[in-house]
């Protein structure tokens, strides 16, 4: 952490009879060595001396404790260790309580259950949140939360990793008192003297048995909750730790259940999920550090955005920004369309109040932040401008140019091209410094990548603005520069080539989405195109290039005709079609090409190998900033699962050697579309790793 080493990361006062252990650690007050030693060393000093009757455990700075230092796991344990700190409150012989403000997380939970009580103020939160770095709490978390909270509720905590608001942890017990906001200390102060007066107990979370009682003896409660949620859990190894963890608190002996959850605890920590999981979180917080653009680079003022096309893009677009409050202005080119533009938009904002999502009256609230115009003069005040038009450079290039013409000076005008080369787009402008790429995936209001793509001329403002604008919309905002397809459909275009070449060679459209999916993704290339709609590029009438086009001509074109590469039910459920199957085979004969058997571990690799290159080139161009980066693209873009890290971690995972043995095969075999890119090449002659974290 950030305080140089002969600093005390937690200090001692007695003030009227109650011992105050403080804890400072910037920035998040997370339990290193240091802090563990601290706090148990404070512990055992207040705990001794006379003239404390009580102790309050409470922190400077930001935050509660965030919990474990994340960047001490995999390395070898020094200082007191966490379980053996928490029993210094847990069997401390007079009352401790935790004061709670910001997030009390992870490790920072566990500390605050071992104390006799816990306050907090109102804009606390409080959680469990180990499950998304592929662990469960280890230092007494599943044993002591459903024993204050209930099995039911701890299974859905920790297995979400969900953060709770004061309010909502007073409800269940977990927090018991809340006090003032801004006088945290006064109020712990106050309610520790309370019960030194009123003579209250210590109550010992370890001894506490009546929440659990119900559940006891009672395997269906868990496998009922496993399969409410098989979904959401599918493919992680921490959820079923959670829950088996939980179990045993129900049923085993507190010393016995903390064994058994060290247990489960050692299990994954040492696995490839929790790695991977653990290098996510790190490599999100990467994502916003952009050497030349420092944390006090100027921005530009974005109060106002204007949106060119109402079409799907468009509106999930704008949505994006009247969800934070800043008004819109979207320009079409018929009525029509606006208004088609603008229906679709407020009816999502209806299904989302049904669902609960969001307030009903919120609904009018963002609608009223947007105008609907045919006439892009009325962009003139917007300070940014996003063009989301059909993918044509020459509409592209039009447009831009009368853009500029309106649009006020200073304004960043950027296109949410998803391919096209920005510098030449931006060249038709007379301001190409303040022109940018702002790639939003598809649903535009859902997805949470974007693409910032960086321009040849833009100016370090403009981009910064846009760097920064990113989390304000709910985005992660990852930097790329100017290429075909930027990162994500550059990589994409690797894989899509290799899929439709597998089903020529002998796999059929489900085998390779099959291999897709139980490798994690959402759904696999096949499915994708049904979903999408297998007419996007079909030129009607012409002679058939690919098989999707022959399944258009038979007016197989997707999800949305019933039929495409599978046939779909009333209820969209897919089933391989043996039309289809059929209509492979012929395609492979009139090509010429004997089918053979492919493993599903060729498929795999043949998919994942080929995007591993496209990211070493990427990076060997300076397309991305770092491998982590083009990992983040793929996790919030395309739905990588986080347990495998994203594409140059997997590749990590497997070893470059590999990948590029691969490489080499296939280039002598199939083509020079495998050639190694140099810097796989080299990373893997010296045994390197892309991100260093695998
Ligand atoms: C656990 O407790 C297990 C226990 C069992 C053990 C046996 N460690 O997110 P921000 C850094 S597992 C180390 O930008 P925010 C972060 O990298 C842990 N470093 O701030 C960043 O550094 P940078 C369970 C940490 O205000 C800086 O602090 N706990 C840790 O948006 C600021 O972070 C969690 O999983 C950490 N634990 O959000 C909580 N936490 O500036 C993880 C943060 O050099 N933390 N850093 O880039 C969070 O969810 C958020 O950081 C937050 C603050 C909500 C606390």
């Amino acid at each position: 952490m950030s305080m140089s080493a002969d600093t005390a990361a937690t200090s001692l006062a007695i003030e009227d009879g109650i011992a105050i252990l403080t804890v400072s650690s910037p920035p998040v007050n997370a339990l290193s060595a240091r802090v563990r030693t601290g706090i148990a060393e404070g512990m055992r000093t207040a705990s001794a001396d006379p003239a404390a009757k009580a102790i309050v455990l409470i922190c400077e700075g930001r935050t509660f404790i965030a919990g474990a230092d994340i960047s001490e796991f995999g390395k070898p344990p020094q200082g007191t260790p966490l379980a053996e700190m928490i029993a210094t409150l847990e069997g401390a012989p007079k009352p401790v309580v935790a004061a709670i403000h910001g997030t009390a997380l992870g490790g920072g939970l566990e500390t605050a259950l071992g104390a006799h009580y816990r306050v907090a103020v109102p804009s606390a939160k409080v959680g469990l949140p180990e499950v998304k770095l592929g662990i469960i709490p280890g230092a007494g978390g599943t044993q002591r939360l459903p024993r204050v909270v209930g099995v039911q509720r701890a299974l859905e905590m920790i297995t979400s990793g969900e953060f709770v608001s004061a309010a909502k942890a007073a409800e269940s017990g977990l927090i018991d008192e809340i006090v003032e906001e801004g006088r945290l200390r006064e109020g712990a102060v106050a309610f520790a003297k309370k019960v030194v007066a009123e003579g209250r107990p210590l109550k010992k979370v370890r001894d506490l048995s009546d929440k659990m009682d119900e559940a006891r003896g009672k395997p269906e409660i868990f496998d009922a909750f496993r399969k409410a949620h098989a979904r959401k859990f599918r493919g992680f190894e921490a959820p079923e730790g959670c829950i088996r963890a939980i179990e045993a608190a129900v049923n085993l002996p507190f010393d016995e259940g903390l064994k058994k959850e060290r247990e489960i605890f050692n299990g994954l920590i040492s696995g490839t999920q929790s790695k991977a999981q653990r290098y996510v979180f790190f490599a999100e917080r990467e994502v916003r550090k952009i050497p030349d653009l420092p944390d006090d680079t100027k921005t530009l003022p974005v109060e106002s955005v204007g949106i060119i096309g109402a079409g799907t893009m468009g509106g999930g677009i704008a949505m994006n920004f009247l969800n934070a409050g800043i008004p819109v202005t979207i320009v079409e080119q018929k009525q029509d369309a606006l208004d088609r533009g603008l229906g679709i938009m407020r009816k999502n904002y209806e299904a989302s109040a049904a669902k609960g999502r969001m307030k009903a009256e919120d609904v009018e609230t963002r609608m009223g932040l947007v105008t609907g115009s045919l006439d892009m003069k009325d962009l003139g005040g917007a300070d940014l401008v996003i063009e989301a038009i059909f993918e044509n450079m020459d509409l592209k290039k039009e447009t831009f140019a009368k853009l500029d013409a309106v649009a006020k000076p200073g304004a960043i005008l950027a296109s949410n091209t998803s391919y096209l080369d920005v510098n030449e787009i931006g060249a038709v402008t007379t301001r190409p410094d303040h022109v940018i790429g702002m790639h939003f995936f598809s649903p535009a209001n859902v997805m949470r990548l974007l693409e910032v793509v960086r321009t040849d001329k833009a100016t370090k403002e403009v981009v910064a603005t846009a760097v920064k604008l990113a989390p304000k919309i709910g985005k992660l905002g990852v930097l790329v520069g100017v290429c075909h397809g930027f990162v994500g459909n550059r990589m994409l275009a690797q894989r899509q080539r290799e899929a439709n070449r597998l089903i020529e060679e002998g796999a059929m459209p489900w085998d390779v989405d099959r291999v897709l999916y139980e490798f994690g993704l959402p759904m696999g290339p096949f499915a994708m195109s049904d979903l999408a709609g297998l007419d996007i590029g079909w030129q009607k009438g012409q002679e058939a290039t690919r098989l999707r086009d022959r399944l258009c001509d038979i007016d197989r074109r997707g999800q949305k005709t019933g039929a495409g590469f599978y046939d779909y039910d009333e209820k969209r459920k897919a089933t391989p079609s043996k039309l289809v199957e059929q209509m492979v085979l012929d395609w492979s004969k009139e090509k010429g090409i004997a089918r053979r058997p492919i493993s599903d571990e060729e498929i795999l690799q043949r998919l994942v190998f080929p995007m591993i290159n496209e990211g070493a080139k990427i990076l060997e161009e300076g397309k991305a900033l770092r491998a982590s980066d083009i990992d983040m693209v793929w996790i919030t873009g395309y739905g990588w699962p986080v347990y495998r890290g994203g594409p140059m971690f997997y590749g990590d995972t497997i070893g470059l050697k590999t990948v590029l043995a691969k490489m080499e095969e296939w280039e002598k075999a199939i083509g020079p579309e495998f050639k190694p890119s140099a810097l796989l090449r080299r990373k893997a002659e010296a045994g390197e790793q892309f991100t260093g974290a695998a």
